[in-house]
C-alpha cells in the first residue's frame, strides 16, 4: 500500500476509499494533498480488484474547503500559486473523470470553493444532513472555473448555476438535492454505511459496461476541459494583482472585503 501524508488511502472488498486528512483546515488542499489525490485515483483506476472509488474528508466539519488560503501567508497570491495549486487541480479533475470507474463522493461537511468542485465532477454525491455547498472564489480573490462554472450548469441548470456563483451563498444538503447537485442525503451516523450500499450495488453491476456509460458521459461535456485550462490560464493571470489579494488578505483577517475600486468599465 503507497504511503500518504495529506490523505488516507484504503482499500477493501473492491472499494477504493480517499480521505483527505487535513481536518484542522477543514481538509483543504495544498500542492502536497492533489499530488497524493492524483495517485490515489490513478492507483485505484487501475486495480482490477477496485470497481468504485469513494472520495471524503476527514473528520465531521468538513469534505474540503478547497485550496489552503493560510498556505501561502499573510502577502496573499502571487503567480507561483498557479504552479503550486493550479496545475494539480487541472489535473486532478482530469483524473476523477478519466479513471474508469464511478467516483462517489461522500460529503461530510463544508464542500466549499475549491472542495465542491471536487464534489462537482465526481460521477455521483451522497451527502450528510449537516452538509453545506457553495462557492467562494469572488469573495477570496479566486475563481474555480470551467467544470466549476460549465459543468455545474448541467447539474443544477444556468440560472441556478449562476446564482451559486454570483452570490456566494452556502446551501443545505436538502437544497442541494433539490436542485440536482447530489443525489442522496443521509443522517450523518449513517453516512459511509449509505455510501457502501451504492458502491456494493454498483459492484454487482459489469464493470465495462460502467465504463462505456462513464465515457459516454464525459464525451458530452469533455470540451469543458478546454475552459477549465483557459479559466486557470487566467487565473494565474489574475492572482498577484491588487483585488486578488485583497480577497486572500480579508479572509485570512477575518473581515469583509473591499472590492469597490476594481470596479471598470466593461
Ligand atoms: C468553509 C467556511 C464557510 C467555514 O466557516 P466557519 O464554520 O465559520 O469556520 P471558519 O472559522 O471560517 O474556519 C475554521 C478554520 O478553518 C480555516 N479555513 C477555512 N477555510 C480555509 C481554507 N480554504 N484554507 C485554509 N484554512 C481555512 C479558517 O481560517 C479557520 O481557522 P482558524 O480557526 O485558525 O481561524 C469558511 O471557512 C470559508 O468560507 N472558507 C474559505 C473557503 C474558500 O475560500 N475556499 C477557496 C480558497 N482558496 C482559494 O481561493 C485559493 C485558490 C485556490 O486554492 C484554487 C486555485 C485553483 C483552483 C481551485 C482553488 C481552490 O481554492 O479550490
Amino acid at each position: 500500500m503507497m504511503e500518504f501524508g495529506d490523505i488516507l488511502f484504503e482499500k477493501e472488498s473492491g472499494i477504493a476509499t480517499i480521505t483527505i486528512n487535513r481536518p484542522k483546515v477543514l481538509n483543504a488542499f495544498r500542492r502536497q494533498t492533489l499530488e497524493e489525490m492524483i495517485k490515489a485515483f490513478e492507483d485505484a483506476g487501475q486495480d482490477p480488484e477496485i470497481g468504485v472509488i469513494l472520495l471524503t474528508g476527514a473528520g465531521d466539519r468538513a469534505f474540503c474547503v478547497g485550496g489552503d488560503v493560510k498556505e501561502w501567508g499573510p502577502s496573499g497570491y502571487d503567480s507561483s500559486s498557479w504552479i503550486d495549486i493550479g496545475l494539480p487541480v487541472v489535473r486532478l479533475h482530469e483524473v476523477i473523470r478519466s479513471v474508469p470507474k464511478p467516483v462517489i463522493a461522500v460529503v461530510n461537511g463544508y464542500a466549499i470553493g475549491g472542495g465542491h468542485v471536487l464534489q462537482v465532477v465526481c460521477d455521483l454525491a451522497i451527502a450528510s444532513q449537516n452538509a453545506v455547498f457553495g462557492q467562494a472564489g469572488p469573495r477570496v480573490g479566486s475563481f474555480d472555473a470551467g467544470f466549476g462554472t460549465a459543468y455545474l450548469a448541467r447539474l443544477v441548470g444556468e440560472r441556478k448555476a449562476r446564482e451559486i456563483w454570483m452570490l456566494c451563498r452556502q446551501y443545505s444538503a436538502d437544497e442541494a438535492l433539490n436542485m440536482g447537485l447530489i443525489n442522496k442525503v443521509v443522517e450523518p451516523s449513517g453516512l459511509m454505511e449509505e455510501a457502501r450500499k451504492w458502491a456494493n450495488e454498483i459492484l454487482r453491476l459489469s464493470p465495462s459496461a460502467l465504463k462505456m456509460i462513464k465515457a459516454s458521459f464525459n464525451a458530452d461535456t469533455d470540451h469543458i476541459h478546454g475552459l477549465t485550462q483557459l479559466a486557470f490560464g487566467a487565473l494565474n493571470f489574475f492572482y498577484g494583482t491588487p483585488e486578488s489579494i485583497e480577497g486572500h488578505r480579508a479572509f485570512i483577517e477575518k473581515r469583509t472585503p473591499n472590492f469597490s475600486e476594481f470596479r471598470v468599465r466593461g
